[in-house]
């Protein structure tokens, strides 16, 4: 098991002290950053900060200095909203700093975009992404678009607050056959059934396979309300989109 002294990176080691109360959440934390490499802790560590301008700088020169941008995006941004995200649960933190936390983010991700979108390989198929009615996260969302993108798919990103007209509109335009609801509040994840009950009221349920996702979503949560998938990161996203085109070929001889 890792422990604290594993991680090279001073800001990091303070931070698990200081904020992480939790047991598993320590443990946790600790073997994600021990993992990941020193360069992959100061991008964590400057995003833990709310540093945009050291994120920017960083994360240019990892990949400046060949670091692969999955490896940039998984050890050093995703890695360092997660401890954002807890001393934002816990209160050490408000709305302002996470904020900052959000930019912070946005600026590596700036880096990271061309690189994960740029496929280059034939269209896969279209997919609809967008985070549902009240809820304005987007940072997990945009990282699945980012990667949909680099697997070849075409993604029509709807932005946040997006409402049931909004989706079906969207899915009957674009012909699209995979939809993607992302959802980061239990008070607006039951707005993606909301949806799924729009899709059935306007008899096109069996147009377009549905995935959602985002931190409070479960499989459980997902078989409730009528999706065709839960996925728990970008990766597991992907992987739906693509099986959701797989099936559909096979439906279609
Ligand atoms: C950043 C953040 C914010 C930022 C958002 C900035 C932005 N542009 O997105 C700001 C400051 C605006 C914000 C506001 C609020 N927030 Co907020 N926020 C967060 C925080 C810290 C991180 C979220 C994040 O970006 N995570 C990183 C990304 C990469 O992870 P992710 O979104 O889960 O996405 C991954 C997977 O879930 C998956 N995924 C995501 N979408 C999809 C979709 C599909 C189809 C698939 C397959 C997969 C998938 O793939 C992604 C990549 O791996 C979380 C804490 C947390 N632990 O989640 C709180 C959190 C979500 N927020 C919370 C709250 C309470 C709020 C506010 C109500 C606070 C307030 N008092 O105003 C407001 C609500 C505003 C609104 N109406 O939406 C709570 C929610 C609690 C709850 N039980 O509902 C959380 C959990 C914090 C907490 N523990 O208290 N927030």
């Amino acid at each position: 098991m890792a422990e604290l002294a594993d991680i090279e990176n001073e800001f990091i080691r303070d931070e698990i002290e200081e904020f992480l109360e939790r047991p598993d959440e320590i443990e946790r934390t600790i073997e994600t950053f021990s993992n990941a490499a020193p360069e992959m802790q100061a991008i964590a560590a400057a995003l833990i900060d709310g540093d945009n301008f050291a994120v920017d700088e960083l994360t240019k020169e990892a990949l400046e200095a060949g670091t692969e941008a999955l490896e940039i995006m998984d050890d050093g941004l995703i890695s360092g909203m997660g401890v954002v995200g807890i001393k934002f649960r816990e209160n050490f933190i408000f709305v302002p700093e996470v904020l900052a936390c959000a930019r912070a983010m946005k600026a590596g991700m700036a880096y990271i975009e061309p690189i994960l979108s740029a496929s280059g390989v034939e269209p896969v198929g279209t997919v609809i992404m967008g985070t549902v009615k009240g809820d304005l996260h987007d940072i997990g969302k945009n990282l699945c678009i980012m990667m949909l993108r680099g697997a070849g798919f075409v993604v029509h990103d709807l932005g946040v607050d997006t409402s049931d007209d909004e989706f079906i509109e969207a899915v009957e335009d674009h012909e699209a056959k995979v939809l993607g609801m992302s959802a980061l509040l239990t008070t607006t994840m039951p707005n993606m059934g909301k949806t799924i009950e729009a899709f059935i009221d306007e008899d096109l349920r069996e147009e377009v396979k549905i995935m959602v996702g985002g931190a409070p979503v479960t499989q459980e949560f997902a078989d409730d309300m009528g999706a065709d998938g839960y996925g728990k990161d970008a990766l597991a996203c992907v992987a739906l989109a693509k099986k959701f085109m797989d099936d559909d070929d096979e439906e279609e001889f």
